[in-house]
């Protein structure tokens, strides 16, 4: 009885789990009272944009109401979420930022 003919043949090698996590957006919301370099430090700091990028994402952000900080597997957009969260209260800016699914 050759193995691949019956159905209780030994696989030969084990699944390779190649799985992809799930990703979320980072959401960014606008508001009228944090400064435009503020956001843009969170941005180049929390998001690490680059400074054209993050005036970018801050400007659209501005104008539009919303833009997307960065997109990360849910446990690191939390950590992003709540590092952002926390340094805005420091500065007493009411900027937040929230979580979508990708
Ligand atoms: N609207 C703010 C201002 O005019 C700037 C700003 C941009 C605030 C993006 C929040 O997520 C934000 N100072």
């Amino acid at each position: 009885m050759s193995q691949g003919q019956t159905g209780d043949a030994v696989k030969e090698r084990p699944k390779v789990e190649k799985k992809e996590p799930t990703l979320y957006k980072v959401v960014l919301l606008n508001d009228d009272y944090t400064t435009m370099e503020f956001v843009i430090q969170i941005l180049e700091g929390v998001f690490q944009r680059s400074p054209a990028e993050a005036y970018r994402i801050m400007m659209h952000v501005h104008l539009n109401g919303r833009g997307i900080a960065g997109v990360y597997p849910f446990e690191i957009a939390e950590t992003k979420v709540d590092t952002v969260t926390s340094l805005a209260r420091e500065a007493q800016f009411p900027l937040r930022a929230t979580i979508e699914e990708a």
